[in-house]
């Protein structure tokens, strides 16, 4: 069974690295002014949109690797997770 509650947190218009379980279900916490979104590149997660009033959640691919992603909203945040 894979652990519950797994929380990332954005800040400073920033992602730093993530590496969680294959599976894993993940909360991601906005603690900037702005919304971000936490959007695979190749389109196997997507949070949506999400802010500081309301948390957004992914669910990590199942094959482990490595994952780009970016902030649709902020072109420049980039961030890579690793499934393993
Ligand atoms: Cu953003």
């Amino acid at each position: 069974m894979l652990p519950e509650g797994v929380a990332y947190t954005v800040a400073d218009y920033a992602f730093a690295p993530l590496t969680v379980a294959p599976g894993q279900e993940v909360e991601v916490v906005d603690s900037d002014a702005e919304a971000h979104t936490l959007t695979a590149i190749d389109g196997s997660f997507d949070t949506g949109s999400f802010d500081n009033s309301s948390p957004g959640t992914f669910t990590a691919p199942d094959k482990p690797g490595t994952y780009d992603f970016v902030c649709e909203i902020h072109p420049s945040m980039t961030g890579t997770l690793t499934v393993q």
